[in-house]
């Protein structure tokens, strides 16, 4: 495959979806084509299986079944989404993957590692992401960012030692693989974490190019 798989992470209200966008700018204006993307979800099948993992039902629902919903979400996106548009040479940009699994299900709901890495094997083969960002910022600055939008999802109701666990699980992973991740910092103003993400830019159109 010959484009570019970019995924961006993070816990809640760290600013993923907005400097998806932003990436995705500096990127078209130089004549590149992107496939902005998002996890769960990205094909209207995912999204509707997106609308059962967030929607808070009276029903409880079983971590397995989570677990298992994430990766049918996955298997659906990566077939119709991810594969054809790195095939096509495209840039992906995909607002979380399997790193938020390692993070939500693994950290916060205390899932195996194991049992999630098996699952990764069995619905991506060898597909990982080429470049991850880590958005990373205190738990209260981004609940109190996504909170400020409304209605709160089935993960935003967790408590807040859910949170610290996702984000402990997305730096422990981050700095197990400095080649791959990359941690920015999501708490300072947004003006300054663009200005970040342009200094990365150089090295990700030359891993395009190279
Ligand atoms: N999930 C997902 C799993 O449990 N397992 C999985 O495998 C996967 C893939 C998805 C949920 O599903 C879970 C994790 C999630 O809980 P989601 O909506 O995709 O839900 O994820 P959220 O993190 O909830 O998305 P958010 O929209 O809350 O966060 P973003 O995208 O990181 O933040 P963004 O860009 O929308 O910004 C939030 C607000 O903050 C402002 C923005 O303007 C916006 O109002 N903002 C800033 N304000 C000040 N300074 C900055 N630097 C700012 N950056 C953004």
């Amino acid at each position: 495959m010959t484009g570019l798989f970019i995924t961006l992470e993070g816990p809640e209200g760290a600013g993923k979806s907005t400097n998806r966008e932003y990436l995705a700018e500096r990127l078209r204006e130089r004549g590149i084509e992107v496939q902005l993307t998002r996890e769960p979800g990205g094909t209207p099948l995912a999204e509707r299986i997106r609308e059962l993992l967030l929607d808070p039902s009276d029903e409880k629902m079983a971590v397995d079944t989570e677990l298992l919903l994430v990766f049918a979400a996955r298997a659906q996106h990566i077939a119709e989404v991810i594969r054809p548009a790195l095939e096509r040479g495209a840039v992906v940009l995909c607002d979380r993957f399997t790193d938020a699994t390692y993070a939500y299900q693994g950290g916060g709901r205390g899932l195996p590692v194991e049992r999630i890495a098996r699952l990764e094997s069995f619905v991506q083969g060898g597909l990982r992401p080429d470049l991850t960002l880590v958005f990373d910022l205190p738990v209260e600055i981004g609940l109190s960012r996504a909170a400020a939008r409304g209605r709160l999802d089935r993960f935003e109701q967790e408590g807040r030692g859910f949170f610290e666990a996702v984000r402990n699980t997305y730096l422990d992973r981050a700095h197990a693989d400095p080649a791959r991740y990359h941690i920015l910092d999501a708490a300072q103003s947004l003006a300054e974490v663009q200005r970040d993400l342009d200094k990365l830019l150089p090295a990700l159109l030359e891993r395009l190019n190279g």
